[in-house]
């Protein structure tokens, strides 16, 4: 049975991908009554109904590596996550959620401070050097230079790739000078089949190489981490992770607490201010929204 990669949907229809050729294909019934549906970058198995037509029907859904709710996606491998040094300036806050929320759906990122073309050397720097200290991996980049955008090309191999970040930030220029090709000011997302669709929620996969996809979505631009509870937030602040067990409670908050391994590590300069003022402020806001639940 061949086998393909769910590359957009609507409603019932989906488009797949089978070595280079797309079929449009509807799904057996079993996937509503086993209270599943198939989601964009699902791999799956399909038979052919009409070869001419490109026509068939999804058998089988592969097992999942992961599945996001908003937007709905399956088997997204990477985020890379742009922050533009000017206009607007950095959210870093929005990087630090976002950071969180790739390390707790277990994949890679890539940071991409864009518009270094716009700041001093030494801001992108300083900024750089927060997040490589902490192990990430960091692009500096001018999406609008074609050597630059060069930097990102080998992060996209054998992924499925989305990029995240505010609006104005660069996603589409970056995108657009991957894919080498003049698109509309909205770049590769104005697809004609996304017409009055809930665009947060629409993802359209897009072939850059041999089982390498670039996910084009605006569902990450901002980002609520309404998955992750508060108590279990440190765990994603991965260069928190060497101080939890020196935290004298077990559910040990780091922020009122007296004798606490993180503050500890805060005050001799091995945490940085910016990202544990930072986390200080993501766990208020998931304190509060538990509130809010119940
Ligand atoms: N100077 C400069 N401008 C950029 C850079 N990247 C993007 N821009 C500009 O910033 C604006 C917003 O970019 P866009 O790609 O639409 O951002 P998006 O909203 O994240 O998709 C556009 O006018 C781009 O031409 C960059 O690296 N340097
Ligand atoms: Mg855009
Ligand atoms: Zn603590």
């Amino acid at each position: 049975m061949p086998n393909g990669i769910i590359i957009s949907a609507s409603s019932n229809l989906y488009q797949i991908e089978v070595e280079n050729k797309i079929y449009n294909c509807t799904a057996r019934g079993k996937f509503k009554k086993e209270g599943t549906s198939p989601l964009v970058g699902d791999k799956v198995e399909i038979t052919i109904s009409n070869e001419e037509k490109n026509e068939g029907v999804i058998e089988q859904i592969l097992p999942r590596y992961n599945e996001i709710k908003r937007p709905k996606m399956a088997n997204l491998t990477e985020l890379i996550l742009v922050v533009s040094m000017k206009m607007p300036s950095p959210d870093l806050l929005l990087l630090d959620k976002e950071l969180a929320f790739a390390k707790w759906l277990n994949i890679n990122t890539v940071i991409c401070f864009n518009k270094i073309d716009l700041s001093e050397q030494e801001e992108v720097k300083k900024l750089s050097e927060i997040y490589k200290n902490i192990g990430y991996t960091v692009i500096e980049a001018n999406a609008k230079s074609e050597e630059q955008v060069e930097k990102i090309k080998p992060f996209l191999k054998n992924n499925i790739t989305a990029f995240a970040g505010n609006s104005g930030v660069g996603k589409s220029t970056l995108t657009n000078s991957i894919f080498k090709t003049e698109l509309t000011a909205e770049g590769i997302i104005s697809n004609k089949n996304k017409k009055g669709k809930n665009t947060t929620t629409t993802v359209t996969l897009y072939k850059y190489d041999n089982n390498s996809y670039i996910a084009d979505t605006p569902g990450f631009s901002t980002l609520e981490l309404t998955e992750i509870s508060s108590s279990e937030l440190d765990k994603y602040f991965i260069e928190f992770l060497p101080y939890l067990n020196k935290c004298e409670f077990g559910g040990c908050s780091h922020i009122k607490e007296e004798k606490c391994g993180v503050k500890e590590a805060l005050q001799n300069g091995k945490i940085s201010l910016q990202r544990y003022q930072n986390y200080q402020k993501i766990y208020e806001e998931l304190k509060e929204r538990e509130k809010n639940k119940w």
